[in-house]
């Protein structure tokens, strides 16, 4: 009879699991990506919405405040100044005096800063093979991103290898083993302190004995010796284009978005040591200073392609800048 008991509460554990599991998937990918943009939005629009709701007219002071809110989400001073300028452009033209007009034509106007840059914001994986080459700074998320990545493109019934190349530390190569296993995906690996080049190099040749559609590297990110740093991935690039020279080819960076203007300085400094083709900027849930995409966008002329808003394996998405603007503006 107990065990008759227990059952049932199991099943009914069980119940209340599945349907927490379906909510979760009711929210959809609209609800993450606001729910994980959650400090932004409030520190963008409640801030808007009390200027606003203080000013009634709109006049200069209005503009002013608006700034500084711009600026205080870490927009970055050279974007938030054109967006300003834009703003007040595009009142003057449409005759606008109500300040809850504004807002309207800023959310307008962050959508164009952002529609602003050369390239596709879709990964560049097709046609297949292809080969992702993720770099960055130590600790911004590349090897999170890789494993949310694989299992993405798994599901998506795509043949899926990852190649360890961050050799510097054993706890980033069990790190990614993690990650495969949970996706069940290959992972070529050396052992710590190994050539990781070489690493590379073998996920290449793995790659094409095994006709995987997607290789995805990992790489080590220490930031002390900045030419050493690049030196190495400038030898991965090179090692890249000449053995895999007809696969599609993006260089990912990944940027920490909770270290506001320091990811556009580090951006900077990657896109001068090789020829980065798309930016993931994660941990977007962790911090008010979401706007720093922007900033990124805008001052590297890279088009954003995913963006993070969680640790969990659901928690990645490409880049939508609708969706994006719309969830920090909502209706
Ligand atoms: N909250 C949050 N944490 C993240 C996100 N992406 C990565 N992290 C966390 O950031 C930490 C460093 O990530 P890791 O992938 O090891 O960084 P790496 O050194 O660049 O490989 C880990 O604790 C991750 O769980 C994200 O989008 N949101
Ligand atoms: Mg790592």
């Amino acid at each position: 009879m107990f065990d008759n008991l227990f059952n049932k509460n199991k099943e009914e554990s069980e119940k209340v699991e599945e349907k927490e599991d379906l909510q979760q998937e009711k929210k959809g990918f609209f609800g993450r990506l606001k729910e994980g943009l959650e400090k932004t939005r409030k520190g963008i629009t409640d801030k808007v919405d009390d200027i606003i709701k203080h000013y009634h007219k709109i006049d200069e002071e209005l503009f002013e405040e608006l700034e500084e809110v711009l600026i205080m989400a870490d927009i970055g001073f050279e974007t938030t100044e054109t967006i300003i300028e834009n703003v007040k452009d595009k009142v003057k033209e449409r005759k606008l005096t109500e300040a809850t007009d504004v807002k309207d034509v800023l959310k307008e106007e962050l959508k164009e800063r952002l529609e602003d840059v050369e390239g596709d914001s879709k990964l560049n994986i097709e046609p297949s093979p292809s080969i992702i080459l993720v770099v960055g700074v130590n600790g911004v998320g590349k090897t999170t991103t890789i494993g949310k990545l694989a299992y993405k493109f798994k599901n998506n019934g795509k043949k899926v290898l990852i190649a360890a190349g961050d050799t510097f530390r054993a706890a980033a190569i069990e790190q990614l083993n993690e990650w495969t296993n949970r996706s069940n995906v290959d992972l070529i690996s050396h052992k710590e302190g190994s050539d990781p080049a070489a690493v590379i190099f073998d996920g290449v040749q793995a790659a094409k004995a095994r006709k995987t559609d997607i290789l995805i590297c990992d790489t080590a990110g220490r930031l002390h010796n900045k030419k050493n740093l690049m030196n190495e991935l400038n030898k991965i690039v090179r090692i890249v284009n000449r053995e895999y020279p007809d696969a599609t080819k993006e260089i990912l960076l990944v940027v920490d978005a909770t270290t506001g203007q320091n990811a556009v300085m580090q951006a900077k400094v990657f896109k001068e040591a090789c020829n980065v083709t798309g930016i993931a900027l994660t941990k977007l849930d962790g911090t008010a200073k979401g706007g720093v995409i922007f900033a990124v966008q805008s001052e590297l002329n890279v088009p954003i392609k995913l963006v993070g808003v969680g640790e969990g394996i659901n928690d990645l998405q490409e880049f939508d800048r609708d969706n994006f603007v719309n969830a920090i503006f909502p209706d």
